[in-house]
């Protein structure tokens, strides 16, 4: 870990009241380990702001396996980038519904539109891209 840094934050109390409850909800101990999550959340939306940075993007996507061709559909697409895609995992929902978790690595305008054709996907009933990368 690199040197810690200390230094002081003004804010209006109702703010900081509100930033506290926040930080109770979800488990935080300190207000330093919350505003240091915030700060590296930024960074990594930063990097998804540029199309050429490296990134890492996680695609949920949800369906009914009796849609017709999505199956296969959905393949073909990780086929044709399988260069980008890391894994994928499957779980058989019920009889009906399937979810897939899709880890995609590279450019982020290709991992954007990689993400984008598999959530637009005909039958695809919810999907959604998480982004991450390192910084
Ligand atoms: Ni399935």
């Amino acid at each position: 870990m690199s040197n810690l840094e200390r230094f002081g934050v003004s804010m209006e109390s109702d703010l900081l009241e509100r930033f506290d409850t926040r930080l109770a909800e979800r488990g935080y101990r300190t207000r330093s380990e919350a505003i240091r999550d915030l700060v590296r959340q930024d960074l990594v939306n930063e990097a998804w702001e540029q199309p050429n940075a490296q990134v890492f993007g996680t695609v949920t996507i949800l369906y009914d396996h009796h849609a017709h061709g999505l199956g296969e559909a959905l393949a073909a697409l990780q086929h044709d980038h399988h260069a980008a895609i890391v894994c994928t995992t499957h779980v058989h929902v019920d009889a009906h519904n399937c979810l897939e978790v899709i880890i995609v690595k590279g450019l982020s305008r290709k991992v954007r539109s990689i993400a984008d054709s598999l959530i637009a996907a005909k039958g695809v009933k919810h999907g959604q891209l998480v982004c991450s990368a390192v910084h």
